[in-house]
C-alpha cells in the first residue's frame, strides 16, 4: 500500500432508458467480433488482449472460463472462442485493480448502495480483507491472520457440520479435489455447489435412468446426428461455440428442432464469425422447426411424442421401437408403455401449448431418425417437475436405442467450466460410499458418512442458526441463490463468513458477523510456486479432461492459487501431524493428480494421459459399451404422473433467465443485442395480449409480485419493484426477465422434487402499476 493517492473508482455506465428493437434472426456474424474485441481493448489495452486470446482454448494455453461446451478434438481452429468466452476473460484479465485503498475509501454500508455491475467493474482483487465484527471497512490482513482466523472459528464449532463449503463451477479438478479433502479430513459433507441449482436435476433423472449422472454424447456424435433436439437451451448466448458444432451437423445433413418459449437468435440462424461467410453472407440456418412451448411443457411434449411412438409400433410392429436394446439393456419398458395408455392428448396440447400437428411431426422425426440427439439447459433443470422431464426425454431415446451408439445420446449441456469436474472431483454432499472408502484408504482419514448440506439445506440451516462458517470457493452466493433478502439474512447469522474470489460481487457485502475476501487466481493468471509454473485440469460436458496454464502475471504478488489456499488453511486447521501432506501438494500439483489417479476410477496415470494433445475422455459405460450401472445392470425407464404448469387465473408464470450481456450473477453490460433490448435489464418481457388483458402498456413500469403457498398453505409474497413492460414472442400466459434481478421472487421453499433445485423457470406473479416509476 504505498500508494500516494487513491486511484479514482471506475466509472460505469448504469442504466439507461431502456430501447427495444426487432428480435434478432441470428447469432454471430460481425458485430460479435466487434463486441469481443470492444471488451477487451477497454478492460485489458491491445498489447494484452492479442497475446490472451491467442492462447483462448489452445493445447499450450487455458481453458476458457465461459462455458463448458467442448473443444473439437483434433483440430481446434486458430481461434477458438466466441464473443462471450472472450467478454469472460476480458472480465478476469482487466488491469483494473480493487486494492486495500479501494477499501479504505469505500464503507461495506458504502459498497452495498452499489450495483452488483459496479461493484464488479472496479476490478481484480489484490489483497486478503477482514471486516471485523462491528467494523465499517474491509481491512487488509496477511495470509497468516486469515487462516488464524478461520481456523479458530472452525476450532469453536461444537460439530463439523457448522461449517458449510460452497463450490462454484469454475474451481480446477486439483483446487476440488483437496477442498472437498480438506472439507471431509474436518469431518462434513457440507458441499453444497452451483450445480444444485443448475444441472442437478439432470444428475438425479440420469442417475435413475442410465447409472451415470454425465452426458452421453461427443463433439463427433452432434455433427454426425440426424435429428437433434435443443429443448430449454439459448446456445447463441450461453454456450456460442456449439453454434459452430451444429453448423458442421446442419453441413452433414442433420434436422435441428429448437423446442423454446422464446425465438432465440442463436438458434434460427448462426454467422460463424470466424468464416468469411459468416462475414458478409446471411449465414446459416440452424432450427428447421421451432416448437414454442409453455413453461414447464416439455414433460408432456415427451410423453405425448412416446405415445405417438407406441401407437406407431402398434401399427406396424418392430417398425419404430428397438426391441434389441429394450430386451438386451432396459428394464420397466412394460410398466411404462402401459402408463403411457393414459396420455390425454388434449391435456398435452394444453400443457405445450403446441398443436396437434407439431407435436406429431415431432415424433414422425423422432421415429425415422437413426441417430437422434437431445440437448438441453436450464429450460429443462430449473422447473418442479425436471427430474421427472428428463427422464420422459431419456425414456423417448430408449424406446428408439439411441444410447451407446455414434451420433446418438443425451447431451446436459453443463454451464461453468469446470462444473462437471467439480462433481468428479467430489464437491457433492452425497458422494457414493465407493469414493469416501477409496479416499479415506488413499488418505488415512475417516470421512463423514451422514449427507451433508446441497445449497438449499445449507440456506435454510444458516437461517436456523446452525452454520458457523461459510466457507465459498468462487461464486456469487447471495446473488445466486434463491429468494435473496431470505438469503441475506441466513447469512448474516453465521459468526464468519469467507470468500475466495477474483472479482468484488454482493456476497462480500451480504456478510456474517465477520467476513474475509481472499483473492485468487483465475485461469488466466500464471500459477507460479518456488518458480516452477504449475498446471490445472478441467473436465468439460463432455468427459473430456484436459490441462489449463494460465500465461499473465497475477494481479498482484498477494494472490494466491485455490489450492494454496485449501492446503494452507487445512495445515493451520488440522495442524502438521495431519495424515494429508498438505504441504507437499501445494507445492507440486503432480502430486494431487497422483492422489486423484487412486482414488478416482478413470483417472489412472492422470499425469501422463492429461499431458496428451487433446487430453483424455473419462469412461461413461453407457457410451462405451451400452453397460449401465445401475443395481440390475439396466437402464430404467422412469414413470413419473404427467406434471405441467397451468396459469392460474389473472397470473403469469415467469422464467428467470440470462441476457447476452451477462454471465450469471457477473453483469457485463445492460444490452441483450439478439433478443433486441438494449440499455437497462430492468424489463420483463410478456405477450402483448397479456399486456393488454392487465390493462397496462409497453413501456409501462411495473411491479412484479411473486406468490407462492408455503408449508402452511399461507400464501407469501415477495416483490421487486419498477420493471419496464416490454411487448415480446412469447407464449401466453408466460413472462421472461433476468437473472439474478428478479432472484429475489424465486420463493427458497420452491424446488424441483428429487434433485432439490430451485425452480427458477416458473415462479407465478401478478404485475402492479409502478409507483416508484419514473
Ligand atoms: N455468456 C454466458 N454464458 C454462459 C452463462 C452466462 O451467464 N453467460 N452461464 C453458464 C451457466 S452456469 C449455465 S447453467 C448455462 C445456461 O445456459 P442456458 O440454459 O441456455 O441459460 P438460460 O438463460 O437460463 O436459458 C434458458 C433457456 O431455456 C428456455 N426455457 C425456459 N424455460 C423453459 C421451458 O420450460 N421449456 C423449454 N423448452 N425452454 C425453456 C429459455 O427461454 C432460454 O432460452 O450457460 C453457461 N454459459
Ligand atoms: N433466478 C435464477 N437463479 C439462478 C439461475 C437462473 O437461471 N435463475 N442459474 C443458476 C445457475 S445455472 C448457476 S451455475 C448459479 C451460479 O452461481 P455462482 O457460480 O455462485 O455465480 P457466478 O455469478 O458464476 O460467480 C461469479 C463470481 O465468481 C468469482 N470467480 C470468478 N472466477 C473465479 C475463479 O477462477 N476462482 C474463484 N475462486 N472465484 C472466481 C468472481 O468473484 C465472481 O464475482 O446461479 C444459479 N442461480
Ligand atoms: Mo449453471
Amino acid at each position: 500500500m504505498n500508494r500516494r493517492s487513491q486511484p479514482a473508482d471506475i466509472a460505469v455506465t448504469e442504466p439507461d432508458d431502456i430501447h427495444t428493437g426487432a428480435i434478432k434472426d441470428h447469432a454471430a456474424g460481425v458485430p460479435a467480433v466487434a463486441v469481443a474485441l470492444a471488451r477487451g481493448l477497454e478492460q485489458m489495452g491491445p498489447v494484452r488482449t492479442a497475446r490472451t486470446l491467442a492462447k483462448l482454448n489452445q493445447r499450450e494455453g487455458f481453458d476458457c472460463p465461459g462455458c463448458a461446451w467442448p473443444e473439437t478434438p483434433g483440430h481446434r481452429k486458430h481461434a477458438e472462442f466466441c464473443e462471450n468466452g472472450a467478454k469472460a476473460v476480458a472480465e478476469e484479465a482487466t488491469r483494473r485493480r480493487v486494492t486495500p485503498d479501494f477499501f479504505a475509501a469505500h464503507s461495506v454500508d458504502d459498497l452495498r448502495e452499489r450495483s452488483g455491475y459496479w461493484l464488479s467493474q472496479q476490478g481484480r482483487l489484490t489483497h486478503p480483507m477482514y471486516l471485523a465484527p462491528g467494523d465499517s471497512h474491509y481491512r487488509p490482513v496477511s495470509w497468516e491472520q486469515a487462516n488464524q482466523l478461520i481456523a479458530d472459528e472452525l476450532a469453536a464449532m461444537s460439530s463439523p457440520h457448522e461449517a458449510v463449503f460452497y463450490t462454484s463451477g469454475r474451481t480446477s479438478n486439483e483446487a476440488a479435489f483437496v477442498y472437498q479433502l480438506f472439507a471431509r479430513s474436518l469431518g462434513t459433507n457440507n458441499l453444497p455447489d452451483c450445480s444444485n441449482m443448475c444441472h442437478e436435476s439432470s444428475g438425479s433423472a440420469l442417475g435413475a435412468s442410465i447409472g451415470i449422472g454425465k452426458g452421453s454424447v461427443t463433439v463427433p456424435d452432434i455433427e454426425s446426428a440426424d435429428l437433434i433436439i435443443i429443448a430449454g437451451q439459448n446456445p447463441g448466448t450461453n454456450h456460442p461455440r456449439m453454434l459452430s458444432t451444429l453448423e458442421k451437423a446442419k453441413h452433414n445433413g442433420a434436422r435441428i428442432v429448437a423446442i423454446n418459449p422464446l425465438p432465440e437468435a442463436g438458434l434460427m440462424r448462426f454467422k460463424d464469425p470466424q468464416k468469411i461467410g459468416g462475414v458478409v453472407g446471411h449465414g446459416v440456418k440452424l432450427a428447421d422447426d421451432f416448437l414454442q412451448i409453455r413453461l414447464g411443457g416439455d414433460m408432456a411434449l415427451f410423453r405425448g411424442v412416446a405415445r405417438l411412438l407406441l401407437d406407431a409400433e402398434r401399427a406396424a410392429p418392430g417398425t419404430v421401437f428397438d426391441h434389441e436394446f429394450l430386451d438386451a439393456h432396459c428394464a420397466g419398458v412394460d410398466d411404462y408403455l402401459s402408463s403411457l395408455d393414459d396420455v390425454d392428448i388434449d391435456e398435452i396440447i394444453a400443457a405445450t401449448g403446441l398443436t396437434q400437428a407439431q407435436i406429431a411431426d415431432l415424433a414422425d422425426a423422432v421415429a425415422s431418425a437413426d441417430r437422434v440427439i437431445l440437448c438441453w439447459a436450464m429450460g429443462l433443470t430449473q422447473h418442479r417437475h425436471s427430474v421427472a422431464t428428463i427422464g420422459e426425454g431419456t425414456n423417448v431415446l430408449l424406446l428408439r436405442g439411441m444410447i451407446g451408439k455414434p451420433g446418438a445420446g443425451l447431451c446436459p449441456v453443463r454451464g461453468h467450466s469446470n462444473v462437471q469436474g467439480d462433481r468428479t472431483m467430489g464437491i457433492f454432499e452425497k458422494m457414493p460410499e465407493s469414493f469416501l472408502a477409496a479416499q479415506d484408504a488413499e488418505f488415512g482419514i475417516v470421512s463423514p458418512r451422514d449427507h451433508g448440506y446441497d445449497t438449499v439445506a445449507a440456506i435454510g440451516a444458516m437461517a436456523r442458526g446452525e452454520v458457523r462458517v461459510f466457507f465459498a470457493m468462487g461464486g456469487n452466493f447471495v446473488s445466486a441463490a434463491p429468494d435473496t433478502e431470505f438469503t441475506r439474512t441466513a447469512l448474516a447469522r453465521c459468526s464468519l463468513t469467507v470468500q475466495v474470489s477474483t472479482k468484488l460481487n454482493e456476497s462480500h457485502l451480504a456478510t456474517g458477523r465477520a467476513a474475509l475476501i481472499l483473492p485468487t487466481l483465475g485461469r488466466t493468471d500464471k500459477d507460479l510456486v518456488d518458480g516452477v509454473a504449475q498446471q490445472v485440469s478441467v473436465e468439460d460436458s463432455m468427459s473430456v479432461v484436459h490441462l489449463s496454464r494460465g500465461s499473465l502475471a497475477p494481479a498482484s504478488a498477494e494472490l494466491h492459487s485455490e489450492v494454496a489456499i485449501v492446503c494452507d488453511l487445512a495445515t493451520t486447521a488440522l495442524g502438521a501431524d495431519h495424515p494429508v501432506e498438505w504441504q507437499q501438494m501445494r507445492r507440486d500439483y503432480n502430486l494431487i493428480r497422483d492422489h486423484i489417479s487412486r482414488v478416482i476410477p478413470g483417472f489412472e496415470d492422470f499425469n501422463i494421459r492429461v499431458r496428451l494433445s487433446d487430453g483424455f475422455v473419462l469412461p461413461h459405460p453407457p457410451r462405451d459399451r451400452r453397460e449401465f450401472d445401475t443395481p440390475d445392470g439396466r437402464a430404467h425407464f422412469a414413470v413419473h404422473p404427467l406434471d405441467w404448469v397451468p396459469v392460474p387465473e389473472g397470473r403469469l408464470i415467469l422464467q428467470t433467465l440470462r441476457s447476452h450481456d451477462q454471465y450469471n450473477t457477473t453483469i457485463y453490460g445492460h444490452d441483450d443485442r439478439y433478443r433486441g433490448i438494449k440499455g437497462n435489464r430492468r424489463v420483463i418481457m410478456c405477450h402483448p395480449d397479456d399486456i393488454a388483458a392487465a390493462g397496462l402498456r409497453a413501456g409501462d413500469h411495473v411491479d412484479i409480485i411473486s406468490e407462492h403457498a408455503g408449508e402452511d398453505g399461507i400464501v407469501e409474497e415477495r416483490r421487486v419493484d419498477g420493471f419496464e413492460l416490454v411487448a415480446y414472442s412469447t407464449p401466453r400466459g408466460n413472462a421472461a426477465a433476468y437473472y439474478p434481478e428478479t432472484n429475489p421472487l424465486v420463493p427458497l421453499g420452491s424446488v424441483a422434487r428429487e434433485s432439490n433445485t430451485p425452480v427458477s423457470k416458473a415462479v407465478v406473479i401478478r404485475l402492479e402499476p409502478s409507483v416508484t416509476a419514473s
